[in-house]
């Protein structure tokens, strides 16, 4: 005999099927999001009521319950429970089921508004995918379906960064790539046993992710102090890991404790600091367009002939970047000598002109519209001499991992040297010539992967 008190204690969803009032409706409650202690406290009220809730999810649920989780994030969770197994029949519900059941004393009929949306799953479940192991062999686009993922992966990449563990980092990042080139939303570890690129903690991440919604790490690392600090500082135009990592130790968190300490900067960093809430701000398509116009009015005041580009994020098709840039040449070889120095003194004496025609800095400074009438805006202006513009044309187009690993290719699989001037051949011992980009990928027996599916 077991004593009275104990039995009350071990008193477990066993002995309550005999007990609950509606035995045709087996509820799970889901934790992910919502908390051991608020479950914990949803799993008694509705105990107390008759109702029969189990404590493990299994194919005797008939009624699923969660709350704040999308329809897709919950057929997720279940098919890494079931192996994708899971009855036709099974209800996915909102907590408003749940609440309004619990209102009712009695479980409520179920309604269109109680159920989750799950999307159809593409393919069904043949969804096991290879994919090339590095980033230029594929194609990835700008959108795609693990952003869920792939942010996780990136903070990581990027506190790796920050602690000068450039291995750990390259690592995270090529794992985020792999996700962003599949066609398809990740729902089960299974799907990504055929990846490369995949390392012991990348996994674990991702596992994480799948079952609980959030990984312990990723939130950890994103809420540390250590961590945010080392953004602020890296924020700033001209300021690298190695400097603020420096100023961390030293105690300063911000922009403003630099000011405050009154720390020496050099010229980029000064701008950086004075311009650091414009820089912050991402810069729109619009924007980069208006920046062009000026780019183009600038260099051929200054060079007739002269070709320019836009390149990076914008380029790939990018909507927001955090400069902008641009690709200058001369179809004559050596016209494009000092080019940069004249767009500069062009740009300077253009600003004092029109400083001139709207008057002086005091006469502006009273005037409200003029201080929202220009931001600053960080732009890169590389010059390359005509017979390397394609390979300047490649190498600043980005992504920053797609560059890397077109290099890693170039050594590691043809012996050759990629650079943003030139291509070395160690076989032949010969610089390759080539006047596109097309031509660069075939020396390198690469399929030509377009900037819009370069975003790895
Ligand atoms: P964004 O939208 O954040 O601006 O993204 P992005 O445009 O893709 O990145 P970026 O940091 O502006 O860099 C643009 C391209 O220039 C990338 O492909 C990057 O690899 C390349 N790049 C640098 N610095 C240098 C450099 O010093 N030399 C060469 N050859 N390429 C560089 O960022
Ligand atoms: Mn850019």
């Amino acid at each position: 005999m077991i004593p009275l008190k104990r039995r009350k204690i071990t008193r477990t969803e066993s002995n309550q099927d005999e007990t609950c009032t509606f035995s045709h409706v087996s509820i799970f409650i889901l934790e992910r999001k919502m908390g051991a202690s608020r479950r914990a406290f949803l799993k008694r009220l509705a105990r107390s009521k008759g109702f029969l809730i189990k404590e493990k999810y299994s194919s005797a649920v008939t009624h699923v319950v969660s709350e704040n989780n999308s329809g897709d994030d919950v057929q997720a969770w279940l098919d890494n429970q079931s192996g994708g197994d899971t009855s036709t029949s099974l209800q996915l519900l909102d907590i408003s089921w749940f609440t309004e059941s619990m209102e009712a004393g009695r479980p409520v009929t179920v309604q269109d508004k109680h159920r989750l949306k799950v999307n159809p799953k593409p393919n069904g479940d043949a969804k096991v995918f290879t994919m090339k192991s590095y980033a230029c062999q594929r194609r990835t686009p700008l959108k795609h379906q693990n952003v869920f993922l792939t942010e996780a992966l990136e903070i990581l990449a990027e506190n790796a960064e920050f602690s000068k563990n450039e291995g750990r980092s390259v690592a995270f990042t090529r794992a985020a790539s792999v996700l962003k080139a599949l066609p398809h939303r990740v729902y089960s570890m299974d799907e990504l046993k055929c990846l490369p690129c995949l390392g012991e903690h990348s996994q674990r991440v991702i596992k994480e992710i799948l079952e609980d919604g959030t990984s312990r790490e990723v939130e950890s690392t994103r809420q540390s102090e250590q961590f945010q600090a080392m953004k602020a500082l890296t924020g700033i135009f001209g300021v690298g890991v190695r400097t603020a990592d420096r100023w961390l130790r030293e105690g300063l968190r911000s922009p403003s404790d630099l000011i405050q300490t009154g720390q020496p900067l050099n010229r980029a960093q000064q701008a950086g600091v004075q311009y650091y809430n414009d820089l912050q701000k991402p810069v729109t398509k619009a924007e980069a367009e208006v920046i062009s116009d000026i780019v183009q009015e600038a260099v051929h005041a200054v060079l007739l002939g002269a070709e320019i580009q836009l390149m990076g994020g914008f380029k790939r098709g990018k909507d927001v970047g955090h400069d902008v840039d641009f690709l200058i040449t001369h179809p004559e070889e050596g016209k494009e000598e000092g080019l940069i120095a004249k767009i500069i003194n062009w740009l300077e004496e253009k600003l004092q002109r029109s400083a001139e025609s709207t008057g002086s800095e005091a006469e502006r400074s009273v005037n409200q519209s003029e201080t929202s009438s220009w931001r600053a805006v960080r732009v890169d202006l590389v010059v390359s001499p005509y017979s390397q513009f394609a390979f300047a044309t490649l190498g600043w187009t980005g992504s920053k991992l797609f560059e890397r690993e077109l290099r890693r290719w170039a050594g590691q699989e043809k012996h050759m040297s990629l650079s943003s001037h030139a291509l070395y051949d160690s076989n032949q011992k010969c610089y390759l010539r080539a006047q596109t980009e097309e031509e660069i990928f075939a020396y390198l027996g690469l399929e030509f992967i377009p900037p819009c599916e370069r975003n790895a």
